[in-house]
């Protein structure tokens, strides 16, 4: 359960918890159609706390609302400025934020009128997303009967909302199963992305990750490319089948929440050696210590509370 904090910036201040509440006559909690981010604040080793790529993810909000059609009633910098707000409010050293965008009360039928436009930012404490051992071990991973979203059906470069009721239908089908995550494929059968993140496959050194096409395009996928290429490991943007995926070395997923979380294993079949390979393992360190402020090389991903 998320632990409650003291506050939560909602329509321009910061407000107790408890009284950050809607109607239930909430447009998007009928239609689906809000947008969202999850951004991850961490504690660096200097003791100081810094806003994993929050430009980056603030832009990729604003492209959602853009491609969802909500005006937001915010400027960039006015949210950038709540987020870090919001965690000094809440004492906040380590955590994870979540900026929502969503069609308040007014009219109700799909067509949301002139419905007022709001905005909530929360912040809670967040470990790792499917448990320290994933980090460490790896996860067991299945492929859902579900289809990602056809790119014509949803708008996959947005984080939607409504999107995600794919995403939970996968997730629970699989954990029902006895796995960890949900993996799925687009509508033409090619490997698409997890419930809540990128995939990445390697095999004789080549990394590979599915094209930008079908998925939401990462910030974690794109960190994981950009700290790749710089250390000389090759990189292609492909997309590939389930039974590649079954016979590459290494496979792991990226997301702001799952960070870079290694797949032992796909469909019952071993994944390498069963356990996270040394590129995984390279791109986890390297990752980790950025994000701890601890490598001068990527220091303009932090933004210093
Ligand atoms: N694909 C999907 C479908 C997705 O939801 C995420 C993030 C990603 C890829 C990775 O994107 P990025 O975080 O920019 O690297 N999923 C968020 C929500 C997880 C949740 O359960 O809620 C996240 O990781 O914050």
């Amino acid at each position: 359960m998320v632990q409650k904090l003291e506050k939560i910036w909602m329509d321009g201040k910061l407000i107790p918890w408890n009284e950050a509440k809607v109607s239930v006559l909430t447009h998007t909690l009928h239609y689906g159609l809000g947008i969202f981010e999850g951004i991850r604040c961490y504690q660096c080793d200097d003791g100081r706390s810094a806003v994993f790529r929050l430009k980056e993810h603030i832009d990729r909000f604003f492209d959602s609302a853009h491609i969802g059609g909500l005006k937001m009633p915010f400027s960039k910098k006015e949210i950038i400025g709540a987020c870090k707000e919001t965690l000094r409010a809440n004492g906040l050293k380590a955590g994870y934020i979540r900026p929502l965008a969503f069609i308040g009360e007014g009219v109700m039928g799909v067509y949301p009128g002139d419905n007022p436009i709001q905005v909530a930012i929360i912040t809670w404490s967040w470990g790792a997303y499917l448990g320290e051992e994933a980090l460490e071990k790896g996860i067991r991973a299945k492929f859902s009967s579900y289809t990602r979203h056809h790119v014509n059906v949803m708008m996959t470069k947005a984080k939607i909302s409504g999107n995600y009721v794919n995403s939970v239908l996968a997730k629970r089908e699989v954990i029902k199963l006895g796995y960890e995550e949900a993996l799925m494929l687009d509508t033409e059968g090619y490997v698409s992305e997890g419930s809540g993140e990128n995939i990445f496959i390697v095999k004789n050194g080549v990394i590979k990750t599915t094209p930008l096409t079908s998925i939401l395009s990462g910030i974690t996928r794109d960190s994981v490319i950009q700290i790749a290429k710089l250390r000389k490991i090759p990189v292609v943007e492909e997309r590939f089948t389930r039974d590649e995926l079954y016979t590459a070395q290494e496979t792991f997923f990226t997301g702001t929440a799952a960070e870079i979380t290694p797949i032992r294993e796909v469909d019952d079949r071993q994944i390498g050696e069963g356990k996270p390979g040394p590129i995984t393992k390279e791109l986890q360190a390297v990752f980790f210590d950025i994000v701890k402020g601890k490598n001068p090389e990527f220091r303009e991903w932090l933004d210093y509370l």
